[in-house]
């Protein structure tokens, strides 16, 4: 065989410092000459591999992890001179290419070097003093060198990562696998660990890993916090699909291997046959980086693109039309990983309105899938959203076990059923979904949300690995006598303590789009921790940020621990002030999922009650005298939360309703308990703003100013969640806060309290999100003023604006003191309503303002468009520095 030989450095034996440019056409010049060697394979597109600093989505955290920042080579390989100088692939398929470029690009960036690449090659031993990384399949390195590949069989997409003398081997079970080994290898450099001995055999924990992507052909997104698609515009596949390479290549530096690119309220038009040619392109454009492209489809598509006069699945024109159209799929896409299905869900068509089962729709799709190794991905996320909440009895949380744990064994072999991981609907905590224990013949996998559609929708900070990992780890054993059986092991696809799967994984709801991915740079260690804990789901949570840490930001140690620190901590804070006990997250379920509305949860068919009364509050889901939702859990576990011994505090109302005067375990009343949780929460909200602020000049300014916006805003939503949740629970319990702080605002002065020219008040329906139930709008005029005299002790004061921002319209304000503008700003941050609440709610802080007794504070608004330019509240509180100010 006759190596290729793509690059070779300057003669010099580093590469040393090299302008940009020139170092950038060097290390494209073993693509272009790769181009030219041998025809590219099908649909593998080699010249979308993604660059990190160049390429036309270039912007700040668009490389994520993958930055390949500078590291100490000492560290890793001992002295500088022991860093490898060539890079050898073994075989010559396109994963074994990305995975020799990937190298380079890392060695480039980490380590200041431009390393020699071969492919196909089979080198001779090193020169002494050389070093060279060789990568390759088991049967590859078997072929080349017998002695070296003599650990066990790696299996699909596992990898070795070997020293032997000069040589760091890259083993792949199979081509996948090698590129996973190259995306580890690259991951220790960038954390600098030595490689100097280096044997580490890692294996993925479940055959799938995939993430969905609620994706529409108009190129919005269903619960979209990061701009629109990077697949679809307009009703189409997008032209450029250089985000859908550098997306897969994100993907696949983690292990995730599939991806389903349409939102599963599906539209049928994605199998028509123009789409499924786009479809294809999306597909090539991910298969150098191994991600296998799969579809959620529509069950009713035989009648709706198809012509039929049904779509019921044992009907034999339906059966053949999906046989048709999946041959049609696979034409064009043979690696094709096949659908992911929602049905009977909220409003999606579905089997029983043929009087069929789920298990007869899931198996019609799996059985034309089969003969090209399709999986079906079948969601367990169905329920009535009629239900009747008078029953006492009725419970959505009972549903999923109720629907599938009957159909136990009637699935077919290539079926999954995807679970989310609690009963209800990706809540801030929710306890794990018992059906994880109800399929013992039914492969099963664990549904996170990694868009933060019920945790702060991206503009807050949460770390979610810990809330999934409180569900990975749960117990599900049967008997005390068995030893611990937690979910990660029923989710593995293998057979455990009575539980016979063959396939089972993980899958995350990413809904990455055009702003970076993920919008919030912080937010990216979701999706990386998503990906770590698919690889392997014993990882913790406190590693996994630090890797993502490291690999981000670099390697200070001030940097990572202070980022270590916000991450770790921001998942408690959140919970502290929207839905501390269980509760569920207290929003507007009805529309935005967003900011404080614990109203729109009770008294409707949704049935994420939490069952407020004036004497207490919970669902009591007990087996004794509640919906018997405990009762679906195995006995030792179903025993922990019937008893209130035995429940844990932060699942207590999750699971039992029981008086406001009740004793936590920790000995204060459950009242005060959600008082002091959400003062709590906004204090530690508000404290994670100078955190960041220490790490001013040590990150890049933009992510630095772009998270600090964040983490303000955050500080001031904390607020508006805390006096929400608390005068709502105020109101309802009659109790008051044992610390005066609910309802006690000395420093607020509410809007509709200021002398109002032009602006007039009006009632706030959520009325727990306006001071005394009320805010102002303007109306009818081009501007409007709200003012007041200042009759407190001259002194210097910090003036908070609380005001509305819309999603439509923006709305200018001014403030002034005696006429003096102290500072003008546009309500455009477009927060996810259109009237005055929690969602909306959001506020200015001027520093430092000089007021005397007597000046005139004013405040002006411009409404604009449908925005009334809405104030709730000024408030005015002494600065840090209190000495009287001169007269300006
Ligand atoms: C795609 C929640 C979300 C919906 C989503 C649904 C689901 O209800 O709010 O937007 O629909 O979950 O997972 O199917």
């Amino acid at each position: 065989m006759v190596p290729k030989i793509y690059f070779f450095p300057p003669s010099k034996r580093r590469a040393g410092w090299a302008p940009c440019l020139g170092l950038l056409m060097f290390a494209l010049a073993p693509l272009a000459a790769r181009a030219q060697a041998r025809p590219a394979p099908p649909r593998a597109h080699v010249h979308e591999l993604f660059e990190p600093s160049t390429g036309p989505a270039k912007g700040p955290g668009y490389a994520a992890w993958l930055a390949y920042l500078p590291v100490n080579p000492a560290l890793v390989f001992g002295t500088e001179n022991e860093i490898p100088d060539t890079i050898v692939a073994l075989g010559e398929n396109v994963l074994e290419h990305s995975s020799t470029h990937e190298l380079a690009l890392g060695w480039r960036g980490m380590l200041n070097h431009v390393p020699r690449v071969l492919e196909s090659a089979r080198p001779a031993a090193p020169a002494p003093g050389e070093n060279i990384v060789v990568l390759g399949t088991q049967a590859e390195v078997r072929a080349w060198r017998p002695a070296l590949a003599g650990g066990a069989a790696l299996g699909p997409d596992a990898y070795r990562l070997h020293r032997v003398g000069d040589i760091l081997l890259v083993e792949g079970g199979d081509p996948r696998g090698v590129l996973y080994g190259a995306f580890a290898l690259l991951r220790d450099i960038g954390e600098e660990h030595s490689l100097r001995t280096l044997d580490v055999t890692s294996r993925p924990w479940a055959q799938v890993r995939w993430t969905n992507e609620w994706d529409n052909l108009n190129g919005t997104i269903e619960r979209e916090y990061a701009g629109p698609s990077i697949f679809f515009q307009d009703g189409h596949v997008r032209a450029d699909l250089t985000r859908a390479a550098a997306y897969a290549r994100l993907l696949a530096s983690l292990g995730i291997d599939g991806c389903t690119v349409n939102n599963v309220n599906a539209d049928p038009r994605f199998l028509l046959p123009a789409n499924i040619q786009g479809l294809a392109r999306i597909a090539g454009a991910f298969r150098p980086y191994g991600v296998r492209l799969s579809l959620a489809v529509d069950l009713a598509s035989p009648e709706t693109i198809g012509g039929l006069p049904t779509f019921d699945p044992l009907d034999p024109r339906v059966i053949a039309w999906w046989r048709d159209k999946v041959d049609e799929i696979y034409r064009l896409i043979p690696d094709f990983a096949g659908f992911t299905v929602k049905a009977d869900s909220e409003g999606q068509p579905g089997p029983w309105q043929y009087g069929r089962t789920q298990a007869q729709a899931a198996n019609l799709l799996a059985r034309a899938l089969a003969p090209h190794g399709g999986l079906v991905l079948y969601r367990a996320f169905v329920y009535n959203n009629h239900l009747n909440w008078r029953n006492p009895k009725a419970d959505r949380a009972l549903a999923a076990y109720d629907i599938f744990h009957p159909l136990d064994g009637k699935f077919d072999s290539n079926v999954i059923i995807q679970i989310k991981y609690g009963p209800i609907d990706f809540q801030v905590r929710e306890p794990a979904q018992p059906l994880f224990a109800g399929l013992r013949h039914t492969n099963e996998a664990m549904a996170v949300e990694i868009a933060q559609e019920y945790t702060g929708q991206q503009r807050q900070l949460v770390y979610l690995a810990p809330l999934w990992k409180t569900v990975l780890d749960t117990d599900m054993r049967s008997s005390l006598s068995d030893p611990p059986l937690p979910v990660l092991d029923l989710i593995a696809g293998r057979s455990v303590q009575g539980f016979h799967h063959t396939l089972g994984g993980f899958v995350g709801v990413a809904n990455v789009g055009t702003n970076r991915w993920l919008g919030n740079p912080l937010s990216l260690v979701n999706l990386y921790s998503f990906g770590r804990l698919a690889w392997n789901p014993t990882l913790t949570s406190a590693a996994i940020s630090d890797e993502w840490t490291r690999l981000t930001f670099g390697n200070n140690p001030t940097v990572r621990a202070v980022i270590n620190k916000l991450e770790l901590n921001s998942w408690h804070i959140y919970e502290s002030y929207t839905g501390p006990l269980g509760l569920g997250t207290l929003t507007n379920i009805l529309g935005s999922h967003y900011g404080p509305d614990p109203q729109s949860a009770e008294r409707n068919g949704w049935g994420q009650w939490f069952r407020a009364t004036h004497e207490g509050v919970g669902m009591d889901r007990t087996v004794a005298t509640g919906t018997g939702f405990i009762g679906q859990y195995p006995p030792p576990l179903a025993a922990k939360y019937e008893s209130l011994k035995t429940c844990p505090d932060n699942l207590l109302l999750f699971m039992h309703h029981v008086p406001y005067t009740y004793r936590l375990h920790s000995g204060q009343t459950v009242i005060q308990y959600l008082y002091n949780s959400h003062y709590w929460g906004a204090k530690a909200a508000a404290a994670q703003v100078p955190a960041w602020e220490s790490l001013h000049g040590m990150v890049p300014d933009d992510i630095y100013n772009e998270v600090l916006k964040r983490l303000k805003y955050q500080a001031g939503e904390a607020i508006v969640w805390r006096d929400a949740v608390t005068r709502y629970f105020a109101r309802w319990s009659g109790i008051p806060d044992a610390l005066h702080r609910v309802n006690h605002y000395p420093d607020r002065i509410a809007a509709t309290g200021l002398t109002l020219d032009g602006y007039t008040p009006v009632a706030v329906k959520v009325w727990e999100t306006a001071m005394g139930g009320k805010g102002i709008e303007c109306v009818g005029h081009a501007s409007c003023s709200a003012s007041l005299v200042w009759n407190k002790p001259s002194g210097w004061y910090n003036v908070v604006v609380q005001y509305y921002d819309y999603f439509l319209g923006v709305s200018h304000f001014t403030l002034q003191v005696d006429g003096h503008t102290i500072d003008t700003w546009a309500a455009d941050a477009h927060l996810p309503g259109m009237t005055m609440s929690g969602t909306t709610s959001t506020r200015q802080t001027v520093e430092n303002v000089a007021l005397h007794r007597g000046d005139t504070l004013r405040l002006i608004g411009v409404p604009n468009g449908p925005e009334p330019a809405p104030v709730d509240y000024i408030e005015v509180t002494p600065a840090a520095a209190s000495a009287a100010p001169a007269k300006p």
